[in-house]
């Protein structure tokens, strides 16, 4: 029977600019662990005044919502926590059993608890306004559900920013049959984001302004704006210097390492969470990203990993060096360390502002040096929608003589910025003639017309699945000043390890390398398509579907027992993690034939991807971006399951 090992926090955690500077300063990380690091010299209390991270087995528990003091970063703050641990404790269920959590709250603010990748009756879920009314204050609420399911997967708070404050924690579930998956030993990574400010502090400066967090001059909201006033062309004529721009990665993330300290397992870099092995023991890493907004990039060095499950299910094996885990995302993976005693895990941001790091070791105490950060990507046009996104507010861009045709089209993988100047304006329409009058989007999967989906900048010519072709736009995104940005011609993107990734020397695992272990649960072809577009604005800070914020969206119906296509199209220039409750997402290749099934789905800028959604689940449901103040300011829709035909 392999052991299950949670982060044990003692030990004081030295502030992240000491942290930063040590690397800074040498690229080693700080000289003594932070086990060694006097707390009186940072003014701290021992972490003890936390409870240690706890493992809950069995079937019933009892889980005590309140406040703790913590402190990351010298400062003492207030978070909210799960039976006074953060993360919150390990819940480990038995496949085939009925649990029972009787959860209450000590907050004086409502809570609740959402049980992320569960399928689950639709009153458990635990998202207040749909499953139920929330747990009130001083109140209580239990979740009793069978457990119809196995693998890695994670609960949080579902009410307000308390997911941001702490309330998260990893639920391992065993197999009732023997695992597939063999090992000797196994640990569980979770992955957070921790801010010493208020998560409505930081909400409020994004609503003001949206790249408060980003230092770059020349940031993503420029070139939105400039578009917005002048057109594609035009900005990209003035702005000769495309190359030169570096725009990069750090512009593409809303909240960075400027306020965020990340952690692993509770624990600064720093602290140096460690998890033991025997030199020769499969080991199996059970990865969680309980980020309220950051996407992590996470490698041993030294160590191959193999993939082995996505989001609690497992995937036939693939072994990489890296791999990039959108926020809600889990992937499990197995690692056979030797050769040496220790090894760094590290987990960088995605916009490389910062990282959560610790070690794989023989016995505690040991180190193995951290890495350096990868250079900032550069972020491409290729980034942006596969050589461009169009303005729905501003005039269409003209097409200027075929600049695709003279070679100057980006590679969609090369990872390169346009040729510097003059930089030659990306022809969205090349190689796709124009119909005279907008004709109805053809499904890419044939024989299906997409009602919702209406053209407004071009539209005809929908090629292969995964092809790069001209993409329609629904009618509400016109005119819409929720509206910034549309991609002209999204792909899957299946093969690209993303913005960051690509070409770094390493083998970096991508959404094409995941494959399920078993077919199409359902099996039946989808009966009609659903499309959605990601949108946004990212001067004002709103994200949103199709245009329309969740509070003013009606639900999106479905027929109880229907089997239906989601087609989502990302219109922005952020990344996306798109988590249905209660229904798996059975993701399609480019063929159209089922790949993975997953409880959350990345979509990056400039992609196009679908998934089948078998409609098992009655009642009201929450579809959402997990970026937590995307999904606050409108990224979010209910999809209710009904019986019979609904209107
Ligand atoms: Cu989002």
């Amino acid at each position: 029977m392999s052991t299950l090992h949670m982060s044990r926090r003692d030990g004081p955690a030295p502030s992240r600019r000491t942290f930063v500077k040590g690397l800074a300063a040498g690229g080693v990380v700080v000289a003594t662990s932070g086990l060694a690091l006097p707390s009186v010299a940072h003014g701290m209390q021992p972490r003890s005044r936390l409870a240690p991270q706890d493992t809950l087995r069995g079937r019933e528990f009892d889980l005590e919502i309140g406040q703790s003091t913590v402190n990351f970063t010298g400062a003492d703050r207030t978070a909210i926590t799960v039976n006074r641990s953060l993360p919150a404790p390990l819940l480990e269920w038995r496949e085939g059993d009925t649990v029972t959590m009787r959860v209450r709250n000590t907050l004086n603010e409502d809570s609740s608890i959402h049980w992320h990748g569960l399928v689950l009756p639709a009153n458990m879920d635990g998202v207040p306004g749909l499953s139920f009314d929330g747990i009130p204050a001083g109140g209580s609420y239990t979740y009793r559900f069978p457990v119809k399911q196995a693998g890695t997967y994670w609960y949080h708070s579902h009410s307000g920013f308390q997911e941001q404050q702490g309330l998260y924690g990893p639920i391992v579930i065993h197999p009732r049959d023997p695992d597939p998956v063999a090992s000797d030993r196994e640990h569980v990574l979770l992955l957070s984001d921790w801010t010493d400010e208020s998560p409505q502090r930081i909400y409020r400066k994004l609503k003001k302004e949206s790249h408060y967090y980003n230092w770059r001059q020349r940031t993503v909201v420029d070139l939105v704006r400039d578009v917005r006033r002048k057109g594609w062309s035009e900005t990209m004529a003035d702005r000769l210097a495309w190359g030169q721009m570096r725009m990069n990665a750090a512009d593409l993330a809303d909240v960075t390492g400027s306020t965020y300290t990340y952690l692993l397992n509770g624990t600064t870099p720093a602290g140096n969470w460690t998890g033991l092995f025997t030199p020769g023991e499969r080991v199996r890493l059970r990865v969680i990203n309980g980020s309220a907004m950051t996407y992590f990039d996470l490698r041993i060095p030294g160590l191959k990993m193999t993939v082995v499950a996505a989001d609690g299910l497992p995937v036939r094996p693939v072994t990489i060096d890296e791999f990039r885990i959108a926020v809600a995302e889990t992937y499990d993976v197995i690692v056979e360390p030797a050769g040496q005693d220790a090894f760094t895990i590290v987990a960088q941001a995605m916009d490389r502002t910062g990282f959560a790091a610790g070690t794989l070791a023989v016995r505690p105490g040991l180190r193995a040096a951290v890495p350096a950060l990868d250079p900032r990507p550069v972020l491409t046009m290729d980034d942006m929608g596969h050589g461009g996104h169009g303005t729905p507010n501003a005039a269409r861009p003209p097409s200027p003589p075929a600049a695709a045709s003279a070679g100057q089209a980006p590679d969609p993988h090369a990872g390169h910025t346009m040729p510097a100047p003059p930089a030659p304006v990306p022809d969205p329409h090349a190689g796709h003639a124009m119909p005279a009058a907008p004709a109805p989007a053809a499904d890419s999967h044939a024989g299906h017309v997409m009602p919702a989906s209406q053209p407004s900048v071009a539209s005809g010519d929908h090629g292969s699945h995964g092809g790069a072709a001209m993409q329609a736009h629904p009618k509400s995104e016109r005119g819409n000043p929720l509206v910034d940005m549309q991609t002209m011609a999204p792909t899957s993107r299946f093969d690209d390890p993303g913005i960051g990734l690509r070409d770094n020397g390493r083998r970096v695992l991508t959404y094409g390398d995941l494959r399920s272990t078993f077919d199409d649960p359902d099996g039946r072809a989808p009966t009609r398509t659903i499309e959605l577009h990601l949108t946004g604005h990212m001067e004002r800070f709103v994200w949103s579907f199709d245009g329309q914020k969740f509070s003013d969206a009606e639900p999106i119906r479905l027929t109880y027992g229907e089997r239906v296509r989601i087609v989502l199209v990302n219109d922005t220039m952020m990344t996306h993690p798109i988590h249905l409750h209660g229904m798996w997402s059975d993701v399609e290749d480019d063929q159209g034939n089922f790949m993975v099934r997953k409880h959350t789905v990345d979509m990056p800028p400039g992609s196009r991807r679908s998934y089948r959604v078998t409609a098992d689940a009655l009642g009201r449901w929450a579809y959402h971006c997990h970026m937590l103040f995307h999904m606050e300011t409108g990224m979010m829709r209910e999809v209710h399951v009904a019986e019979g035909a609904q209107s």
